[in-house]
């Protein structure tokens, strides 16, 4: 007869465990202070996320080139009055920016912007990113860095004392979304290459990832597809994804992350708001996958509806690592709808979460909110065990959260722990 099983004990096992663990945190848009401005953080920048943006100007409708004319406190004021004092701030981007404001001791119960702007004033960007990573409990985040970017591609042609925290991306969207723009760049750096996409030229993309690869020491090559996505295909995109990304990929032991079934800018008056999202052709990453099994993919993708076959199909390739509850599902009923489903058919071979994080301070917020979910979601996967009589034991639990939280990430992207 199975013994007691102590309910209470298992459930204090599993929050302790999700509590104290420090993560990993593999896909950001946050900067190590090395990189000046681009490193968003504080309350403004929290307040003009561009989630709120989109929300704020759902609430309290004006035209986009006067809002976009706003300085960046005067966009906050227009949300924090809009959305947070002449409504609840019920919408998760909206519950974020109080979660923060907790986190960092205030009473967000006073609605007292001003008092908030004050602690901010006196702050230094390398003491509040050890404040957040210490209080969010984050080891490390991958920042997503963008060669054409030129303050970003400036600033890598420094000699920088890199932050241990922070690992680098190399983000390559332009190259294959915009190659006519990405040619002329890469020619003007000096890299023999022509419209044609011809040997030569393919070989001089490979040069240009290889050149960059040792300059910042990426853990993976990513780039946002759209829910057109196809592969192989006759496109500047499938041509240099075939000749020059996974080649490269290879040659580096370094995976190519997908991120797929954005669309752009569904509405450009909304700039980065403005894009939406559409359901992708999972075949195209079976292909992937089965065709190229010396190739590692980390994928995530952005339709609720691909999620099921996504699990699926990460089942049946080990090369393939599904990660996050990308933007749209970054949301509570979405999210522990998708992490059990993922738990259910993939047991610890998935990386649940990641933050998207545009701004610092937002680790606070996206991690506590992630953390209440999967502590329910695994309390109830473990209290299943227990009750078909799996002795469930603490250091298991402790090792299983490990996974979850970037063990499994660094193995997959072959990183030392
Ligand atoms: O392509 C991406 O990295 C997306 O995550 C972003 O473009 C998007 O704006 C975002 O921050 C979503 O959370
Ligand atoms: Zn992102």
């Amino acid at each position: 007869m199975n013994a007691a099983i102590d309910r209470d004990a298992i459930k204090q096992m599993v929050k302790t465990a999700v509590l104290k663990t420090p993560l990993v945190d593999v896909h950001t848009h946050i900067f190590d202070v090395n990189f000046g401005n681009l490193l968003l953080w504080g309350i403004d920048d929290l307040l003009t996320y561009h989630y709120l943006t989109a929300e704020v100007l759902l609430a309290a409708p004006m035209p986009y080139e006067k809002f976009w004319s706003l300085s960046k406190e005067e966009k906050a004021d227009y949300v924090w009055h809009h959305l947070f004092l002449e409504r609840s701030p019920i919408s998760e981007a909206c519950r974020g920016v109080v979660t923060c404001i907790q986190e960092l001791g205030f009473d967000p119960g006073e609605r007292n912007l001003k008092s908030i702007r004050s602690f901010f004033r006196d702050m230094k960007a390398p003491d509040y990113i050890d404040l957040v990573f210490n209080k969010a409990n984050v080891r490390k985040v991958v920042m997503t860095n963008d060669p054409f970017d030129d303050t970003e591609r400036e600033i890598w042609g420094r000699e920088i004392h890199r932050d241990s925290r922070f690992s680098a991306a190399l983000r390559i969207d332009r190259l294959l979304y915009d190659w006519k723009y990405s040619c002329s760049m890469l020619k003007s750096w000096g890299y023999e290459v022509e419209n044609g996409l011809g040997p030569w030229t393919l070989r001089e993309i490979r040069r240009f990832l290889l050149d960059w690869s040792k300059r910042i020491g990426p853990v993976y090559m990513a780039a946002s597809l759209p829910p057109s996505f196809l592969f192989p295909e006759k496109s500047p995109c499938g041509i240099i994804i075939e000749h020059c990304v996974l080649p490269v990929g290879r040659e580096l032991n370094i995976p190519f992350a997908m991120m797929i079934g954005v669309k752009k800018l569904v509405n450009p008056d909304l700039r980065l708001a403005g894009d939406s999202v559409g359901k992708c052709n999972i075949g195209v990453l079976e292909k992937l996958c089965s065709e190229y099994p010396d190739n590692r993919f980390l994928v995530t993708m952005l339709s609720r509806e691909n999620q099921h076959e996504l699990c699926v199909t990460a089942r049946k390739f080990s090369n393939l690592m599904i990660f996050g509850c990308w933007w749209f599902l970054n949301n509570p009923s979405i999210i522990d709808e998708i992490t059990r489903e993922r738990l259910e058919l993939l047991g610890l071979s998935m990386i649940p979460q990641h933050s998207d994080a545009r701004v610092l301070d937002q680790l606070l917020y996206k991690w506590r909110h992630f953390r209440k979910i999967i502590v329910n979601v695994l309390e109830e996967k473990y209290l299943d065990l227990a009750e078909s009589g799996w002795k469930v034991r603490e250091e298991d639990v402790n090792r299983d959260v490990q996974f979850l939280f970037g063990k499994t990430f660094d193995k997959f992207t072959a990183i030392k722990s």
